[in-house]
């Protein structure tokens, strides 16, 4: 009964959000969209599966594939007990649904694919927090790299013509040795996480090229936006600006954000950039023999090309937010603190914007980040919307509004 109401509610009908699907009302679904293909054009009516959709790049990828395409879009999602959907609330789209999935169960995914019958299989899930990934080692490793294995074997087993993305990282080159880092780079990773992206882009390889299956992993440099998480540092400084802006709007004092390492330099891109390029890779057709020469599908490093430290961008959030700063002291007491000029104009409660907190240093870090992505804006002739000014104001402006102002 409750299948046949789901079925009926296919076109023309909101479909709440929140309501995750079993896999087989999603099969039920899926099986009535494919009937009704009506196009013979390229990307149409496909069904996809996108992972990680309540997080950041899980959720503008919904967006831009229910935008640029007319694809039925399976988003899978964990079942938790408190709601987490926030980056999903603005998607009311009949052909985007929730299928219950969890990475760490290898029968989901064998049930997901093999019922679903996916064209296009993309894993944007995973334990993402490189900070947490040496306190939860084994955890990261089963998420970011033996759900990868899992999923190549159902689709070599299911669906074998179904393209699968891996959302790789710039964390696998880890401790570089020649910047900036292109596709070329050897894999010198520096925290679990980095490890367990490596192991994954290994194992995705070997399915490629042993099973002639359309699988491919990129190396994704930091990419950011108003859905980061808040523990990642760019979110944590724009909230913690925006926490700050109120005070002294209201004349509050306020406690300074605390951070580790600010002398770490990466390359920031927008995620919402990156979502369109993950799909243009998923469609390549072009063969390229200067990397791997056996292969007719091409892995591509993603980043800005621009590399700047942790001090430059908090410099330029509280700008943003019209406050201005200026670092001093050294190692554990540097600070950032309000310029004498900036502290007369606003009358500030308190004066220290920033400060070192070691508990925010991890085991083992890596100091410089920055890529070369001419080979995929090359052949893609692509170039992104957004740089590194605009994404602080944009991340800035969107926590601000948050914040009430
Ligand atoms: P987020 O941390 O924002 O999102 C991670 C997603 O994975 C969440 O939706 C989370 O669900 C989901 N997830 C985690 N564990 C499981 C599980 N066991 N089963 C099902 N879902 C799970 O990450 P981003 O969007 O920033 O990154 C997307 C991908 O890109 C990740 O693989 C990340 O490692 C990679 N990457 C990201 C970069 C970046 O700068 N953003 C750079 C390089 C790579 P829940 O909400 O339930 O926790
Ligand atoms: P990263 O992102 O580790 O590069 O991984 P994160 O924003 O966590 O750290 C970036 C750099 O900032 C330094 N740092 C701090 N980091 C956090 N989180 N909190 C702090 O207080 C702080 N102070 C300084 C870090 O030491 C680091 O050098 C992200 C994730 O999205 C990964 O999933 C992805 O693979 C890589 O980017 C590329």
């Amino acid at each position: 009964m409750q299948s046949k109401n789901i079925t009926d509610t296919l076109y023309g009908k909101k479909i709440d959000t929140a309501n995750i699907l079993n896999i087989s009302d999603a099969k039920l679904i899926r099986n009535k969209f494919v009937g009704q293909k009506n196009s013979t054009e390229h990307f149409s009516n496909s069904v996809i599966v996108v992972t990680g959709v309540t997080g950041q790049d899980g959720s503008y990828m919904v967006d831009y594939l229910l935008k640029n395409t007319n694809a039925l879009i399976f988003g899978g999602v964990r079942r938790l007990s408190v709601y987490n959907h926030h980056n999903l609330s603005h998607v009311k789209n009949d052909r985007f649904h929730l299928v219950n999935f969890d990475l760490t169960d290898s029968h989901a995914i064998s049930s997901i694919i093999e019922n679903l019958k996916p064209d296009y299989f993309i894993n944007f899930a995973a334990q993402s927090f490189v900070a947490s990934s040496w306190d939860f080692a084994r955890q990261t490793w089963q998420t970011n790299s033996t759900s990868v294995l899992d999923i190549l074997e159902s689709i070599r087993h299911h669906q074998p013509k179904c393209r699968f993305y891996n959302a790789g990282s710039s964390e696998e080159f880890g401790n570089v040795s020649y910047s900036p880092q292109d596709e070329l780079h050897p894999l010198r990773p520096r925290s679990p996480y980095g490890a367990s992206k490596a192991a994954a882009r290994q194992i995705v390889k070997v399915y490629r090229e042993s099973y002639n299956l359309y699988a491919i992993q990129s190396w994704l440099f930091n990419h950011e936006g108003p859905r980061r998480g808040e523990e990642f540092v760019t979110r944590k400084i724009t909230k913690g600006v925006a926490r700050i802006a109120y005070c002294v709007q209201n004349k509050i004092p306020f406690s300074p954000i605390e951070l580790g390492n600010v002398n770490a330099k990466r390359d920031w891109s927008d995620s919402e950039d990156f979502v369109e390029c993950v799909w243009m890779m998923l469609n390549q057709e072009k063969y390229r023999v200067d990397f791997d020469s056996n292969m007719e599908i091409q892995e591509y490093v993603l980043s800005s090309n621009e590399t700047h430290t942790i001090k430059e961008f908090v410099e330029l959030a509280f700008k943003t937010a019209g406050i201005e700063g200026v670092w001093h002291g050294e190692g554990l007491n540097e600070e950032f603190s309000v310029t004498t000029q900036s502290a007369n104009e606003l009358n500030v409660p308190s004066s220290v914007l920033v400060k070192i907190n070691p508990n925010f240093y991890r085991p083992a870090e890596v100091e410089l980040l920055l890529g070369n992505s001419s080979g995929f804006r090359r052949d893609f002739d692509w170039k992104p919307k957004s740089d590194f000014y605009s994404l602080i104001k944009k991340m800035v402006v969107s926590d601000l509004k948050d914040a009430g102002l």
